[in-house]
């Protein structure tokens, strides 16, 4: 039997069993929406999405199988493989990304790993270096990395980085063969050690069961500390990769993933990724009331369309949302002298932001 009293109070908790974990995902949807929010808002203001921009500074060419990848060089897709961008290149981008509102900027190298002692590698850490001297959270994802990696990533300015389980480890399996799940949490164990942000979710409707996205549900929960950020990527649909025809999902599958997610993890921040051009306003609607805080904005995601900034801005205007005016690490920073318990310390976190 749920409590729901006791998972309305936020508690933060790793225990929860995949019994648990379903029985949330199944509420009726009214209930697990509101429960959401409700939680969401006992950490998070009701009305700011954090606006991040995603630049491929190395594009396709990976050697990794990835089912659902277009810039995997296990498949023939439209991607047009790119070396490694210029500094000079990445920090543009970077200004135009700050300039139309984004407060995290989030670089993606398509690498199993980036290569060790290299003069890429340098490259990666001068160009955080420049971001981050521009005032903007720096959000890295590249591969797999060992402590050495994540400790010169973090000694560079590296806020937060991105690397996903994908789904749950059963099915995981028929997605990726190149590298294990132990090789994702040994990974996310290097990143946590760094003492970087860990930024961490899966796909849906890679054609796995509701089994599936409970278990990768379980195993972001069991994370201890909780993943800050928690990306809920809705498969883009490919031509070339294995997955190109795959089933529509019900999107109401993904709204209650992000609901769940913001329950069992009330602290993260659950972003709603990939996908977004496929779902409806409405859709994208309910997301939000299902307590997703973050979005990528810009008409590009890697390598695929996303809706783009005007498009995004009408949609907030309609929902009477704004973007998020503060970093994450100004926000915790003061978090860490106001207690969000009660509604009276939530206004006066803004008074203090404001
Ligand atoms: N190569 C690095 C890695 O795999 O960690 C970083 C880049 S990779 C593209 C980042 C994440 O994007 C993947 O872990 C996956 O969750 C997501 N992704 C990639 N292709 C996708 C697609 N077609 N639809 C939805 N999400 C996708
Ligand atoms: C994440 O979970 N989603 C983003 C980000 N982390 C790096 C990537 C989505 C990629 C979608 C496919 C593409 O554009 O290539
Ligand atoms: Fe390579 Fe990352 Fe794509 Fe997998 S998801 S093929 S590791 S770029």
């Amino acid at each position: 039997m749920l409590n729901l009293d006791q998972l309305a109070s936020g508690t933060v908790r790793y225990d929860y069993t995949r019994a648990e974990i379903e029985a949330i995902y199944n509420l009726p949807i009214t209930r697990l929406i509101f429960l959401a929010q409700s939680v969401h808002q006992k950490y998070f203001a009701a009305d700011e999405i954090q606006m991040s921009t995603l630049l491929s500074i190395k594009t396709g060419g990976c050697k990794e199988n990835c089912a659902y990848c277009p810039q995997s060089a296990h498949y023939k897709t439209a991607v047009n493989a790119q070396g490694l961008m210029s500094v000079a290149d990445i920090v543009e981008a970077a200004k135009a990304a700050k300039a139309n509102g984004s407060s995290r900027f989030c670089m993606g190298a398509a690498w199993r790993s980036p290569p060790k002692k290299s003069k890429q590698f340098e490259q990666v850490l001068e160009a955080v270096m420049q971001v981050r001297e521009l005032g903007l959270e720096v959000c890295t994802t590249l591969g797999m990395i060992d402590d050495e990696q994540a400790h010169e990533l973090a000694a560079a300015g590296v806020h937060a980085y991105n690397h996903n389980l994908d789904t749950s480890s059963e099915y995981y399996t028929d997605i990726i063969t190149t590298r294990t799940y132990q090789d994702r949490l040994d990974t996310l164990k290097a990143v946590r050690k760094a003492g970087m942000s860990v930024c961490c979710g899966g796909i849906v409707g890679m054609g796995e069961k509701k089994e599936d996205r409970i278990g990768l549900l379980a195993q972001l929960n069991a994370l201890a500390p909780h993943p800050e950020s928690v990306p809920i990527n809705l498969l883009v649909k490919v031509e070339g990769t294995p997955l190109q025809d795959e089933k529509e999902l019900d999107i109401f599958e993904m709204v209650r993933t992000i609901a769940t997610a913001c329950i069992i993890m009330p602290q993260s921040r659950v972003r709603l990724s990939a996908g977004r051009t496929q779902m409806s306003d409405e859709a994208q609607a309910l997301c939000f009331l299902a307590g997703a805080s973050s979005i990528f904005t810009g008409d590009k995601l890697l390598t695929t369309p996303n809706p783009g900034e005007d498009k995004d801005m009408l949609l907030f205007a309609r929902l009477g949302l704004k973007p998020l005016a503060v970093t994450d690490s100004e926000r915790r920073e003061a978090e860490g002298t106001l207690s969000f318990q009660t509604q009276k310390s939530r206004s006066q976190f803004h008074e203090v932001l404001h």
